[in-house]
């Protein structure tokens, strides 16, 4: 309780300070501490909520799109404990954040952790949409837990690679199982390539939005186990993680192939190579469907305008180098050749460690 109180002042300090009303924290820190008494706990105000929210996207180290933090939508659905009405948020939270193309980063807060250290409801899902991993090798290794999951629980995949996983929520002691509806809250892009027509026969699409539901949210020591937020991708998440890594979609290969490459020997860097195409094929197919995408060179520069608006007013940025480099040409972004404090501030997002995965 003692340390509940401190994480809280902490942040109500750092919220009425940053807002340029330092004088106005003293008085909701008495209240807090009463209602701590009282009950044990404390709830936020919408006001602390979203700041508090705001700033555990600042707070993020590995995000490089952390420029935008403070454009951050905050759904506040803490009167929600049923999964039922909990998918609806879910469902509405992907609709909203993919508006008509222009991609607007949103977090949906569910009810916090309760004083027994539980969850009202959390998601099973790692995102809200995802794609089902099989057995046969089909679809996204990813996935293959959460697929099983579905399955125990009756649901029946296509056996093909982009099916769609239902959302898994969990309430008290039951999970419950709702699909998405694919024309209503998913838009998804097929991948094509701006001058080789070929590049098609790769079969290869992703969705628009992604949107991490199995995280939690700290705020001023309140835990939130489901509050899942989105932004935009970044092209190299798609193209040289989720379609390249060995363990993932593994399609280099067929990549390569598909452009006539010589994959005779290693040192024709043939990998490189259709890592690049890759690229290049997700980050136009989604330009030219009108769909929200940052490409690696575009967002390392965002992320240097992030840690000079910071610094300008006086705050440390964190980070954690080894994940705000990019996977493809990293040393040719700034980022690179720069050092990163990793030191993990609150309020932010961290690993869920109690789901029952
Ligand atoms: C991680 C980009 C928005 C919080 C990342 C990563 C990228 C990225 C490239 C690394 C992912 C990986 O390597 O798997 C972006 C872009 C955004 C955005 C382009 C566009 C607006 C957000 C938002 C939040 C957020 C809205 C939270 C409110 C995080 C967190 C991680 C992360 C917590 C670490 C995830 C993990 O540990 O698995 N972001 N992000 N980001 N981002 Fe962002
Ligand atoms: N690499 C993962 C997504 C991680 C979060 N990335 C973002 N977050 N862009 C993938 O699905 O490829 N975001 O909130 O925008």
């Amino acid at each position: 309780m003692r340390r509940l109180q401190q994480e809280a002042e902490a942040f109500i300090h750092q919220m009425y300070r940053e807002k340029g009303k330092p004088e106005a924290a003293g008085g909701r820190i008495r209240e807090i501490a009463k209602e701590i008494q009282a009950t044990g706990t404390y709830t936020h105000t919408y006001e602390e909520l979203s700041y508090g929210a705001k700033l555990a996207w600042r707070n993020s180290n590995k995000c490089i799109g952390r420029l935008f933090w403070e454009n951050l939508h905050v759904i506040d659905a803490r009167h929600i404990h049923s999964a039922e009405k909990a998918a609806e948020a879910a469902r509405e939270h992907l609709r909203f954040a993919a508006g008509d193309g222009k991609i607007r980063p949103t977090v949906t807060v569910f009810p916090q952790r309760n004083l027994d250290g539980e969850d009202p409801l959390f998601f099973h899902n790692h995102q809200l949409i995802r794609y089902a991993g099989y057995e046969t090798g089909r679809g996204d290794p990813h996935s293959l837990e959460t697929t099983h999951l579905a399955e125990s629980l009756g649901w029946k995949g296509r056996g093909g690679d982009f099916d769609l996983l239902p959302l898994l929520i969990q309430e008290g002691e039951d999970i419950h199982m709702f699909p998405l509806d694919q024309k209503q809250d998913v838009q998804e892009i097929d991948i094509v390539h701006p001058e080789e027509e070929k590049f098609k026969e790769l079969g290869l699409k992703w969705y628009t939005v992604p949107a991490i539901s199995d995280m939690e949210m700290n705020i001023g020591g309140i835990t939130y186990g489901a509050a899942p937020f989105n932004g935009w991708y970044m092209g190299t998440e798609i193209a040289a993680r989720n379609f390249a890594d060995s363990f993932r979609y593994d399609r280099l290969k067929e990549t390569a192939e598909i452009l006539d490459m010589n994959t005779s020997k290693i040192s024709t860097l043939w990998k490189d190579r259709a890592l690049v195409e890759l690229n290049r094929a997700v980050l136009y197919s989604f330009q030219e469907a009108g769909a929200g995408i940052v490409d690696h060179h575009t967002a390392s520069e965002q992320f240097r305008l992030f840690c000079g608006k910071e610094n300008q007013l006086g705050r440390k940025v964190t980070g954690d180098w080894t994940w705000l480099i990019p996977p493809v040409s990293p040393a040719s972004v700034h980022i690179f050749h720069e050092a990163y404090d990793n030191t993990v501030n609150t309020p932010n997002f961290f690993y869920r460690n109690n789901t029952s995965e």
